[in-house]
């Protein structure tokens, strides 16, 4: 398999279950500004949509969207526990996949569009916050370790990435303790240490 990525982007959750699951895999950059990868391909050719992740399972197969790669690689090893087999557990799973992608990452890509007038900013802020105080709230009247069970998996996953680009656009994450506190479980998984090594992104 190979993850065509940009370094601290959402690829990165693809990235961090990669390294949770046995599988050989490459990884190859993809310079979002120009569209070409670190080899010089076009990207276009390889992901039309032109965003990353895209996952080439086989030379010619190409999976996109986050909401499909995330649970794709997750089952791929079952004995890792990352994601349920089926029922209501592999629906929640999907359930805050679906939330991520279309909630919380679209209000964070809302500062990286271009610049914002001061009245976008204290908008785009308000709606980050909303999302994550109801995440918040969820987590602290949970009774599970992770988002959805007592198992890590690609939900944990995708919510640190997003909840990483904090840093980048100013937004304050201390009053969400409890998304803090999740944070901190998943930073200290190998798999992660090492996917953000690998996308330079320590130090
Ligand atoms: N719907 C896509 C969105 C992916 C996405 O927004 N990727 C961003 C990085 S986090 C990107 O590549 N942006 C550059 C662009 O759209 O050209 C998914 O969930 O996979």
């Amino acid at each position: 398999m190979k993850l065509y990525y940009s370094p601290g982007a959402c690829s990165l959750a693809a990235h961090i279950i990669l390294n949770e699951i046995n599988v050989d895999f490459d990884l190859e950059r993809v310079d979002l500004k120009t569209h070409k990868t670190e080899k010089g391909a076009d990207y276009y050719e390889i992901n039309p949509k032109g965003y990353v992740p895209a996952l080439e399972i086989n030379p010619g197969l190409i999976l996109t969207e986050n909401v499909a790669i995330l649970p794709f690689l997750a089952q791929y090893d079952p004995k890792q526990d990352l994601i349920p087999p089926s029922g209501m557990g592999r629906a929640k799973v999907l359930e805050w996949l679906g939330y991520l992608n279309s909630e919380l990452h679209d209000a964070y890509a809302v500062f990286f569009g271009g610049k914002l007038t001061e009245d976008e900013k204290t908008k785009a802020y308000a709606e980050v916050n909303r999302l994550l105080k109801f995440i918040d709230h969820y987590l602290a009247e949970s009774e599970y370790d992770y988002l959805v069970d007592d198992n890590f998996g690609p939900a944990d996953a995708y919510l640190f990435v997003l909840t990483n680009w904090s840093n980048h656009i100013e937004h304050d994450l201390s009053p969400y303790i409890n998304i803090i506190a999740l944070r901190n479980k998943v930073a200290e998984r190998q798999s992660v240490q090492i996917a953000m090594r690998d996308e330079g992104l320590l130090g």
